[in-house]
Protein backbone atom coordinates (compact mmCIF):
# COMPACT_ATOMS: atom_id res chain seq x y z
CA UNK A 1 0.00 0.00 0.00
CA UNK A 2 1.51 3.34 -0.73
CA UNK A 3 1.68 5.43 2.16
CA UNK A 4 1.37 8.88 0.63
CA UNK A 5 -2.08 7.31 -1.21
CA UNK A 6 -4.85 10.02 -0.19
CA UNK A 7 -7.62 8.86 2.23
CA UNK A 8 -11.25 10.09 2.86
CA UNK A 9 -9.64 10.97 6.62
CA UNK A 10 -6.75 13.60 4.61
CA UNK A 11 -10.10 15.44 4.23
CA UNK A 12 -8.44 16.53 0.71
CA UNK A 13 -10.70 18.88 -1.04
CA UNK A 14 -10.78 21.06 -4.25
CA UNK A 15 -12.74 23.56 -5.74
CA UNK A 16 -14.56 23.44 -8.88
CA UNK A 17 -12.96 26.22 -10.64
CA UNK A 18 -10.04 24.54 -10.07
CA UNK A 19 -9.70 21.23 -11.64
CA UNK A 20 -12.52 22.52 -13.54
CA UNK A 21 -10.01 25.42 -14.93
CA UNK A 22 -9.93 25.35 -18.58
CA UNK A 23 -6.38 27.02 -18.85
CA UNK A 24 -7.04 30.75 -20.19
CA UNK A 25 -5.08 33.30 -19.11
CA UNK A 26 -5.24 36.95 -20.21
CA UNK A 27 -3.39 36.54 -23.41
CA UNK A 28 -4.83 33.17 -24.55
CA UNK A 29 -8.26 31.68 -24.29
CA UNK A 30 -8.89 28.14 -23.27
CA UNK A 31 -7.24 25.03 -23.91
CA UNK A 32 -9.34 22.53 -22.43
CA UNK A 33 -12.74 21.21 -22.49
CA UNK A 34 -15.26 22.75 -19.60
CA UNK A 35 -16.06 19.54 -17.34
CA UNK A 36 -19.20 19.24 -16.23
CA UNK A 37 -19.59 19.17 -12.44
CA UNK A 38 -21.16 16.15 -11.92
CA UNK A 39 -18.31 14.30 -13.81
CA UNK A 40 -15.62 16.60 -11.81
CA UNK A 41 -17.29 14.96 -8.72
CA UNK A 42 -16.60 10.95 -9.95
CA UNK A 43 -12.85 12.13 -11.24
CA UNK A 44 -12.42 13.71 -7.86
CA UNK A 45 -13.90 10.70 -5.95
CA UNK A 46 -11.18 8.29 -8.08
CA UNK A 47 -8.29 10.45 -7.59
CA UNK A 48 -9.03 10.04 -3.55
CA UNK A 49 -10.16 13.60 -2.63
CA UNK A 50 -12.86 13.94 0.53
CA UNK A 51 -14.47 17.24 -1.05
CA UNK A 52 -15.46 19.56 -3.78
CA UNK A 53 -16.06 23.28 -3.00
CA UNK A 54 -18.13 25.88 -5.14
CA UNK A 55 -18.49 29.33 -6.15
CA UNK A 56 -22.39 29.54 -6.49
CA UNK A 57 -22.07 30.13 -10.34
CA UNK A 58 -19.57 27.13 -11.20
CA UNK A 59 -22.88 25.19 -10.18
CA UNK A 60 -25.70 27.71 -11.69
CA UNK A 61 -25.20 29.27 -14.50
CA UNK A 62 -25.58 33.36 -13.65
CA UNK A 63 -29.10 33.97 -14.53
CA UNK A 64 -30.53 30.78 -14.20
CA UNK A 65 -34.29 30.42 -13.26
CA UNK A 66 -34.83 28.45 -10.13
CA UNK A 67 -36.84 25.47 -11.81
CA UNK A 68 -33.27 25.09 -13.49
CA UNK A 69 -31.09 26.02 -10.22
CA UNK A 70 -33.41 23.41 -8.53
CA UNK A 71 -32.69 20.22 -11.35
CA UNK A 72 -28.47 21.16 -11.87
CA UNK A 73 -28.19 21.23 -7.84
CA UNK A 74 -30.57 17.75 -7.52
CA UNK A 75 -27.95 16.03 -10.46
CA UNK A 76 -25.00 17.63 -7.97
CA UNK A 77 -26.72 16.41 -5.15
CA UNK A 78 -26.76 12.65 -6.89
CA UNK A 79 -23.43 12.65 -7.91
CA UNK A 80 -22.36 13.58 -4.26
CA UNK A 81 -24.17 10.98 -2.80
CA UNK A 82 -23.32 8.45 -5.50
CA UNK A 83 -19.07 9.59 -5.00
CA UNK A 84 -19.20 9.59 -1.38
CA UNK A 85 -17.58 13.20 -1.83
CA UNK A 86 -18.70 16.59 0.55
CA UNK A 87 -19.11 20.09 -0.11
CA UNK A 88 -17.13 21.49 2.92
CA UNK A 89 -17.39 25.30 1.64
CA UNK A 90 -19.21 27.27 -0.79
CA UNK A 91 -18.60 30.63 -1.89
CA UNK A 92 -19.78 33.99 -4.20
CA UNK A 93 -18.70 34.40 -7.82
CA UNK A 94 -18.52 38.35 -6.97
CA UNK A 95 -15.94 39.42 -9.62
CA UNK A 96 -16.63 37.65 -12.89
CA UNK A 97 -19.77 39.77 -13.75
CA UNK A 98 -18.88 43.50 -15.16
CA UNK A 99 -21.77 45.26 -12.77
CA UNK A 100 -18.71 44.51 -9.75
CA UNK A 101 -16.14 46.06 -11.85
CA UNK A 102 -16.01 48.72 -9.42
CA UNK A 103 -15.68 46.42 -6.41
CA UNK A 104 -18.90 44.14 -5.06
CA UNK A 105 -19.30 45.43 -1.36
CA UNK A 106 -17.13 47.82 -1.60
CA UNK A 107 -18.75 49.50 -4.72
CA UNK A 108 -19.36 53.55 -4.88
CA UNK A 109 -22.99 52.54 -6.24
CA UNK A 110 -25.32 51.28 -3.74
CA UNK A 111 -27.44 49.54 -5.91
CA UNK A 112 -23.89 46.90 -6.90
CA UNK A 113 -23.63 46.72 -3.24
CA UNK A 114 -27.39 45.59 -2.98
CA UNK A 115 -27.38 43.15 -5.77
CA UNK A 116 -23.81 41.59 -4.25
CA UNK A 117 -25.71 41.06 -0.34
CA UNK A 118 -28.22 39.77 -2.50
CA UNK A 119 -26.25 37.11 -4.61
CA UNK A 120 -24.27 36.53 -2.07
CA UNK A 121 -27.40 34.93 0.56
CA UNK A 122 -28.78 33.19 -2.64
CA UNK A 123 -24.89 31.33 -2.55
CA UNK A 124 -25.27 31.24 1.00
CA UNK A 125 -28.40 28.82 0.79
CA UNK A 126 -26.72 27.39 -1.47
CA UNK A 127 -24.07 26.27 0.31
CA UNK A 128 -26.27 25.06 3.14
CA UNK A 129 -28.49 22.91 0.80
CA UNK A 130 -25.30 21.06 -0.15
CA UNK A 131 -24.19 20.90 3.62
CA UNK A 132 -21.32 23.12 3.19
CA UNK A 133 -20.36 24.31 6.94
CA UNK A 134 -18.49 27.43 5.56
CA UNK A 135 -18.67 30.37 3.05
CA UNK A 136 -15.81 32.19 1.68
CA UNK A 137 -15.35 35.85 0.69
CA UNK A 138 -12.64 36.70 -1.92
CA UNK A 139 -13.11 40.37 -2.37
CA UNK A 140 -11.65 40.22 -6.20
CA UNK A 141 -13.01 43.38 -7.41
CA UNK A 142 -12.53 44.97 -3.52
CA UNK A 143 -9.76 47.47 -4.44
CA UNK A 144 -9.18 49.98 -6.69
CA UNK A 145 -6.65 51.40 -9.15
CA UNK A 146 -7.64 55.06 -8.90
CA UNK A 147 -7.35 55.48 -5.29
CA UNK A 148 -9.03 59.21 -5.66
CA UNK A 149 -12.57 56.73 -6.64
CA UNK A 150 -12.71 56.58 -2.48
CA UNK A 151 -12.14 57.59 0.85
CA UNK A 152 -10.25 53.76 1.95
CA UNK A 153 -12.37 53.91 5.29
CA UNK A 154 -15.48 54.04 3.16
CA UNK A 155 -14.50 50.62 1.90
CA UNK A 156 -13.37 48.81 4.64
CA UNK A 157 -16.82 50.49 6.62
CA UNK A 158 -19.08 49.02 3.94
CA UNK A 159 -17.24 45.14 4.09
CA UNK A 160 -18.15 45.67 7.45
CA UNK A 161 -21.74 46.71 6.92
CA UNK A 162 -21.74 43.83 3.94
CA UNK A 163 -20.55 41.16 6.81
CA UNK A 164 -22.63 42.45 9.95
CA UNK A 165 -25.62 42.35 7.38
CA UNK A 166 -24.74 38.50 6.32
CA UNK A 167 -23.99 37.72 9.50
CA UNK A 168 -27.33 38.29 11.04
CA UNK A 169 -29.11 36.90 7.63
CA UNK A 170 -27.39 33.69 8.57
CA UNK A 171 -28.51 34.00 12.53
CA UNK A 172 -31.86 34.31 11.52
CA UNK A 173 -32.41 31.56 9.31
CA UNK A 174 -31.16 29.23 11.88
CA UNK A 175 -27.59 28.55 9.90
CA UNK A 176 -24.95 27.02 11.27
CA UNK A 177 -22.42 28.72 8.74
CA UNK A 178 -19.18 30.21 9.61
CA UNK A 179 -17.38 33.11 7.06
CA UNK A 180 -14.13 32.82 6.24
CA UNK A 181 -12.44 36.16 4.11
CA UNK A 182 -9.79 35.64 2.18
CA UNK A 183 -6.69 38.23 1.68
CA UNK A 184 -4.85 38.88 -1.12
CA UNK A 185 -2.84 41.91 -2.34
CA UNK A 186 -3.74 42.25 -5.52
CA UNK A 187 -4.89 41.36 -9.19
CA UNK A 188 -7.13 41.74 -10.38
CA UNK A 189 -7.64 45.31 -9.30
CA UNK A 190 -4.11 47.16 -8.68
CA UNK A 191 -4.18 47.10 -4.81
CA UNK A 192 -6.98 45.19 -3.07
CA UNK A 193 -8.31 46.30 -0.03
CA UNK A 194 -7.42 43.96 2.97
CA UNK A 195 -4.53 42.55 1.08
CA UNK A 196 -2.93 40.76 4.29
CA UNK A 197 -3.61 37.80 6.97
CA UNK A 198 -3.03 40.77 9.37
CA UNK A 199 -4.86 43.28 8.14
CA UNK A 200 -7.79 40.63 7.78
CA UNK A 201 -7.50 39.45 11.25
CA UNK A 202 -7.86 43.12 12.60
CA UNK A 203 -10.83 43.77 10.72
CA UNK A 204 -12.59 40.92 11.91
CA UNK A 205 -12.53 41.98 15.60
CA UNK A 206 -14.51 45.04 14.48
CA UNK A 207 -17.39 42.96 13.20
CA UNK A 208 -20.77 42.28 15.58
CA UNK A 209 -20.24 38.86 15.20
CA UNK A 210 -16.61 38.51 15.12
CA UNK A 211 -17.22 34.49 16.45
CA UNK A 212 -18.47 33.61 13.07
CA UNK A 213 -15.65 34.75 11.17
CA UNK A 214 -12.03 33.70 10.24
CA UNK A 215 -9.66 33.61 7.61
CA UNK A 216 -9.09 31.38 4.31
CA UNK A 217 -5.07 32.56 3.88
CA UNK A 218 -4.43 31.45 0.54
CA UNK A 219 -0.07 30.49 0.13
CA UNK A 220 0.00 32.24 -3.38
CA UNK A 221 -1.33 35.31 -2.25
CA UNK A 222 1.04 35.82 0.95
CA UNK A 223 3.63 34.88 -0.73
CA UNK A 224 3.13 37.41 -4.26
CA UNK A 225 4.08 40.36 -1.20
CA UNK A 226 7.54 38.35 -0.32
CA UNK A 227 5.66 37.42 3.04
CA UNK A 228 5.74 33.74 5.21
CA UNK A 229 3.36 32.09 4.59
CA UNK A 230 3.77 29.91 7.26
CA UNK A 231 4.17 32.85 10.20
CA UNK A 232 0.33 34.44 8.90
CA UNK A 233 -1.47 31.48 9.23
CA UNK A 234 0.48 30.59 12.88
CA UNK A 235 -1.12 34.16 13.41
CA UNK A 236 -4.19 33.19 12.49
CA UNK A 237 -4.33 29.97 14.39
CA UNK A 238 -3.18 31.35 17.25
CA UNK A 239 -5.98 33.99 17.17
CA UNK A 240 -8.58 30.55 16.46
CA UNK A 241 -9.57 32.31 12.89
CA UNK A 242 -7.97 29.64 10.93
CA UNK A 243 -11.31 28.63 9.52
CA UNK A 244 -9.87 27.14 6.07
CA UNK A 245 -7.17 27.64 3.92
CA UNK A 246 -6.22 27.44 0.46
CA UNK A 247 -3.30 25.56 -0.34
CA UNK A 248 -0.76 25.96 -3.48
CA UNK A 249 1.94 27.16 -4.22
CA UNK A 250 3.68 30.57 -5.84
CA UNK A 251 6.68 32.21 -6.56
CA UNK A 252 7.44 35.52 -4.80
CA UNK A 253 6.65 39.39 -6.77
CA UNK A 254 4.61 37.49 -9.82
CA UNK A 255 1.15 37.06 -10.94
CA UNK A 256 -1.10 34.89 -9.06
CA UNK A 257 -0.04 31.85 -10.01
CA UNK A 258 -2.51 28.98 -8.26
CA UNK A 259 0.66 26.40 -8.71
CA UNK A 260 0.48 22.73 -7.79
CA UNK A 261 0.86 22.67 -3.82
CA UNK A 262 4.26 22.21 -3.30
CA UNK A 263 5.66 22.70 -6.22
CA UNK A 264 7.63 26.11 -5.25
CA UNK A 265 8.98 26.98 -2.27
CA UNK A 266 9.11 23.55 -0.36
CA UNK A 267 10.58 24.61 2.41
CA UNK A 268 7.49 27.27 3.34
CA UNK A 269 5.64 24.38 2.11
CA UNK A 270 6.80 22.12 4.43
CA UNK A 271 6.59 24.26 6.73
CA UNK A 272 3.45 24.69 6.63
CA UNK A 273 2.48 21.29 6.60
CA UNK A 274 3.90 20.86 9.78
CA UNK A 275 2.00 23.80 11.38
CA UNK A 276 -1.03 22.52 10.03
CA UNK A 277 -0.39 18.58 11.49
CA UNK A 278 0.96 19.53 14.48
CA UNK A 279 3.35 17.70 14.84
CA UNK A 280 5.65 19.84 16.81
CA UNK A 281 3.08 18.54 19.71
CA UNK A 282 0.84 21.48 18.59
CA UNK A 283 -3.34 21.08 18.31
CA UNK A 284 -3.26 20.70 14.62
CA UNK A 285 -5.83 22.51 12.01
CA UNK A 286 -8.99 20.24 11.98
CA UNK A 287 -10.53 21.89 8.39
CA UNK A 288 -10.63 21.08 4.98
CA UNK A 289 -6.82 20.79 3.20
CA UNK A 290 -8.09 22.71 0.38
CA UNK A 291 -6.12 23.00 -2.76
CA UNK A 292 -7.37 26.46 -5.03
CA UNK A 293 -4.56 25.63 -7.73
CA UNK A 294 -5.18 24.51 -11.88
CA UNK A 295 -3.19 22.79 -14.06
CA UNK A 296 -0.92 24.28 -16.11
CA UNK A 297 -2.16 25.68 -19.15
CA UNK A 298 0.24 23.04 -21.46
CA UNK A 299 -2.17 20.03 -20.44
CA UNK A 300 -4.73 18.13 -21.51
CA UNK A 301 -7.36 16.40 -18.97
CA UNK A 302 -5.09 13.45 -17.83
CA UNK A 303 -2.50 16.22 -16.77
CA UNK A 304 -5.43 17.85 -14.75
CA UNK A 305 -6.14 14.98 -12.35
CA UNK A 306 -1.91 14.35 -12.51
CA UNK A 307 -2.27 17.64 -11.32
CA UNK A 308 -4.58 17.22 -8.53
CA UNK A 309 -2.92 13.76 -7.48
CA UNK A 310 -0.08 15.99 -7.05
CA UNK A 311 -1.37 18.05 -4.87
CA UNK A 312 -2.49 15.65 -2.22
CA UNK A 313 0.68 13.11 -2.63
CA UNK A 314 2.81 16.13 -1.83
CA UNK A 315 1.23 17.04 1.24
CA UNK A 316 1.18 13.52 2.46
CA UNK A 317 4.68 13.44 1.74
CA UNK A 318 5.66 16.65 3.58
CA UNK A 319 3.45 15.12 6.75
CA UNK A 320 5.27 11.96 6.56
CA UNK A 321 8.50 14.16 6.75
CA UNK A 322 7.51 17.11 9.43
CA UNK A 323 6.31 13.71 11.72
CA UNK A 324 10.16 12.48 11.39
CA UNK A 325 11.66 15.79 11.53
CA UNK A 326 10.04 16.71 15.06
CA UNK A 327 11.04 12.89 16.28
CA UNK A 328 14.32 13.49 15.71
CA UNK A 329 16.42 13.23 18.67
CA UNK A 330 19.26 15.60 16.94
CA UNK A 331 16.50 18.06 16.46
CA UNK A 332 14.73 17.91 19.87
CA UNK A 333 18.58 18.25 21.25
CA UNK A 334 19.12 21.19 19.21
CA UNK A 335 15.64 22.64 19.93
CA UNK A 336 16.31 22.10 23.57
CA UNK A 337 19.48 23.90 23.75
CA UNK A 338 17.50 27.35 23.02
CA UNK A 339 15.16 27.24 25.86
CA UNK A 340 15.89 28.40 29.10
CA UNK A 341 12.83 26.40 31.06
CA UNK A 342 13.24 27.20 34.58
CA UNK A 343 12.96 31.26 33.83
CA UNK A 344 9.44 30.96 32.26
CA UNK A 345 7.62 31.09 35.20
CA UNK A 346 9.15 34.52 35.47
CA UNK A 347 8.02 35.84 32.63
CA UNK A 348 4.77 36.34 33.63
CA UNK A 349 3.17 39.24 35.77
CA UNK A 350 3.35 39.57 39.38
CA UNK A 351 5.08 41.84 41.57
CA UNK A 352 6.65 38.57 43.31
CA UNK A 353 8.16 38.17 39.76
CA UNK A 354 8.71 41.81 39.47
CA UNK A 355 11.35 41.51 41.97
CA UNK A 356 12.59 38.07 41.02
CA UNK A 357 13.32 39.45 37.27
CA UNK A 358 15.20 42.74 38.92
CA UNK A 359 16.86 40.18 41.11
CA UNK A 360 17.65 37.56 38.47
CA UNK A 361 21.58 37.15 37.58
CA UNK A 362 21.63 36.79 33.10
CA UNK A 363 24.41 36.28 32.24
CA UNK A 364 24.26 38.15 28.73
CA UNK A 365 27.77 37.94 27.68
CA UNK A 366 27.47 34.19 27.65
CA UNK A 367 24.21 34.28 25.97
CA UNK A 368 25.74 37.10 23.04
CA UNK A 369 28.52 34.54 22.71
CA UNK A 370 26.59 30.94 22.58
CA UNK A 371 25.47 29.81 18.90
CA UNK A 372 22.30 28.37 18.33
CA UNK A 373 22.67 25.86 15.98
CA UNK A 374 19.87 27.13 13.65
CA UNK A 375 22.58 25.88 10.36
CA UNK A 376 22.39 22.61 11.67
CA UNK A 377 19.01 22.68 12.44
CA UNK A 378 18.24 23.95 8.95
CA UNK A 379 20.54 21.43 7.06
CA UNK A 380 18.56 18.47 8.46
CA UNK A 381 15.00 20.44 7.85
CA UNK A 382 16.48 20.78 4.18
CA UNK A 383 18.17 17.19 4.26
CA UNK A 384 14.26 15.13 4.94
CA UNK A 385 13.13 17.22 2.43
CA UNK A 386 15.81 16.33 0.20
CA UNK A 387 15.11 12.53 1.14
CA UNK A 388 18.30 11.54 2.33
CA UNK A 389 17.48 11.38 6.20
CA UNK A 390 14.85 9.60 7.85
C1 LIG B 1 -10.45 32.73 -7.51
C2 LIG B 1 -9.42 33.26 -6.58
C3 LIG B 1 -9.23 32.42 -5.38
C4 LIG B 1 -10.43 32.38 -4.50
C5 LIG B 1 -11.58 31.75 -5.14
C6 LIG B 1 -12.79 31.90 -4.24
S1 LIG B 1 -11.89 32.26 -6.73
O1 LIG B 1 -9.98 31.61 -8.19
O2 LIG B 1 -8.19 33.37 -7.29
O3 LIG B 1 -8.11 32.75 -4.64
O4 LIG B 1 -10.12 31.58 -3.39
O5 LIG B 1 -13.58 32.96 -4.59
MN1 LIG C 1 -8.04 31.23 -3.05
MN1 LIG D 1 -4.75 32.47 -6.01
Amino acid sequence: MDPYQPTKDDRFSFGLWTVGNPGADPFGGPVREVMDPCYIVQKLAECGAWGVSLHDNDLVPFGASAAERDAIVKDFRAALDAHEIVVPMATTNLFSHAVFKDGAFTANDSKVRAFALRKTMDAIDLGVELGASTHVFWGGREGAEADACRDPRDAVKRMRDAMNFLCEYVRDQGYETRFALEPKPNEPRGDNYFPTIGHMLHFITTLDHSDMVGVNPEVAHDTISGLSFSQGVGQAMDAGKLFHIDLNAQKIGRYDQDLRFGSEDVRQAFLLVRLLEGTMGTPPYEGPRHFDAHAYRTEDEAGVWDFAKGCMRTYNILRAKAVAFDADDEVRDLMAGTQSWEIDPLLSYSRDNVRKLRELDIDLDGIARQGLGYERLDQIMMEYIFGVRG
